[in-house]
């Protein structure tokens, strides 16, 4: 086995972080609708994370913000005039579009690509499918930044291949890692992809929720395992059931997480549990590699509150001794079936043995967890030095980018505010020294 780590690319939240209850089936999204925001507060929360992560010694990397408002968009849909005319025009006329064109959702770069390490790609080299996000106007448009992003700190095409978003259609509905998971004996291992879909377009006879969207598809699905170029022996699709989108579940990200060797999920999970966990199995025995299934039964944790305190929006990461740490929001500390569920994992002498809790709650308040900030790129140590350096988090990035948030950030946002032009001018010089500050001039220059 090759040696590899896994990196966590978090995303760091922008400028003009806010809420604007965007995400119909997100439930935290609409609960928080227009409520004002505090987006220094949340990049400092995401700061924290990143910073006790690396300082624990795991991987650690950021990737920027993108770019906002989006006039682009503005523009695209009528609003004319000087860019203080735009923002005038479109608070006026459509605040919902304004707000999309505004949209903090970048930052939960679990969404920005599916990522497949170079131990499971046909050419053995790391593979990133930018995912679409076209169930949702504000997310939409987020893949060409995306891709440029990834293109700049994964540069390297020796090493890396970064392919363009599926085409936009709702038969290609994909929303990135936080629908995929991987499971193997070692990061630098061949493993077994796990993809998981909410719906399929072209077979009427399957499942669908009836309440809110299922936002990936299979056939979006079964597009990045081609363009990947993964072995269909080790890869695994799923359907998740659609009965826990319709509670609120959003993403697969949401209801189970996969690390190393063990799947962590509630029993609800997906659509035929049984045969879904029996297919794990299978790929894993055909490796040669153990399997641990770590099954949260609903008497144990009820789905309502495995959605409400994000447990399963967990980050589930190998340490040193071959143990793993869970880091979860504190929202899970403080909903008593859960705190008890978790004391009795840490407890039970299986694969988890250590708990971290961070304060996130300014991403919570959208629906993004621990998962979400972050998107995970397994990388051998020549791979990981072929990438764009400026962006791994260290102590000296760390401080450097708390420091430019006091300089940049504002302490509270409210909806009306981003009709402000001020505003507009405020991010774009805060993200053109952040372009520097991480080694990637132009990057906001399309
Ligand atoms: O797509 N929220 C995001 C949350 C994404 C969470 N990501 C993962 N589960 N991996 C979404 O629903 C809300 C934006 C607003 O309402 O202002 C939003 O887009």
């Amino acid at each position: 086995m090759r040696a590899a780590r896994e990196f966590n690319f978090d995303g760091l939240v922008g400028p003009s972080h806010n809420y604007a209850g965007l995400s119909f089936g997100n439930v935290a999204s609409f609960d928080n609708v227009k409520s004002a925001s505090n987006p220094r507060l949340a990049a400092l929360q995401g700061l924290a994370k990143m910073h006790a992560l690396a300082q624990r010694g795991f991987a650690q990397a950021v990737l920027p913000p993108q770019g906002r408002p989006n006039f682009a968009l503005l523009r695209s849909v009528g609003f004319t005039g000087s860019d203080a005319d735009v923002l005038a025009k479109a608070h006026r006329d459509a605040p919902v579009i304004l707000a999309s064109a505004y949209s903090a959702a970048p930052m939960w770069t679990a969404n920005a690509a599916t990522v497949s390490p170079s131990a499971d790609t046909a050419d053995g080299r790391v593979h990133f499918t930018t995912a679409n996000l076209n169930c949702k106007l504000h997310r939409s448009y987020e893949h060409a930044q995306t891709t440029r992003t990834l293109r700049a700190v994964f540069a390297n095409p020796q090493h890396f291949m970064v392919h363009e978003a599926l085409p936009a259609t709702p038969a290609f509905g994909d929303e990135g890692a936080a629908n995929h998971g991987r499971l193997c004996a070692g990061h630098g291992a061949a493993g077994v992809e796990m993809f998981v879909y909410g719906r399929a377009e072209f077979d009427s006879a399957a499942a669908a929720p009836k309440r809110y969207p299922a936002r990936q598809t299979r056939e979006a699905s079964e597009a990045v395992v081609r363009l990947h170029g993964l072995q269909p022996a080790r890869t695994v699709l799923l359907q998740q059931d659609p009965a826990v989108i319709d509670a609120g579940v959003f993403h697969n990200d949401v209801i189970s997480v996969a690390n190393g060797n063990v799947l962590f999920y509630h029993e609800q999970a997906f659509l035929d549990e049984a045969a879904s966990v029996q297919k794990l199995h299978q790929a894993m025995h055909a490796l040669g590699a153990e399997f641990i299934p770590l099954r949260v039964a609903a008497s144990a944790v009820p789905l309502a509150d495995a959605v409400r305190s994000y447990l399963f929006n967990s980050q589930l990461i190998t340490k040193a001794d071959g143990k793993m740490v869970l880091v979860v929001p504190q929202e899970c500390e403080e909903n008593p079936a859960v705190a008890r569920y978790l004391q009795e994992l840490i407890a039970s002498g299986g694969p988890v043995d250590e708990l971290l809790s961070f304060d996130l709650r300014q991403s919570m308040r959208n629906g993004g967890g621990p998962a979400c900030l972050r998107l995970r790129v397994a990388l051998t140590d020549i791979e990981a030095r072929a990438m764009r350096q400026g962006v791994v988090m260290d102590d000296d990035l760390y401080v450097c980018l708390v420091n430019w948030v006091g300089r940049h950030y504002r302490d509270r946002l409210a909806p009306d505010d981003l009709a402000d032009p001020q505003l507009a001018i405020e991010v774009q010089a805060a993200l053109e020294e952040l372009s520097l500050i991480l080694g990637l001039p132009g990057l906001y220059k399309s």
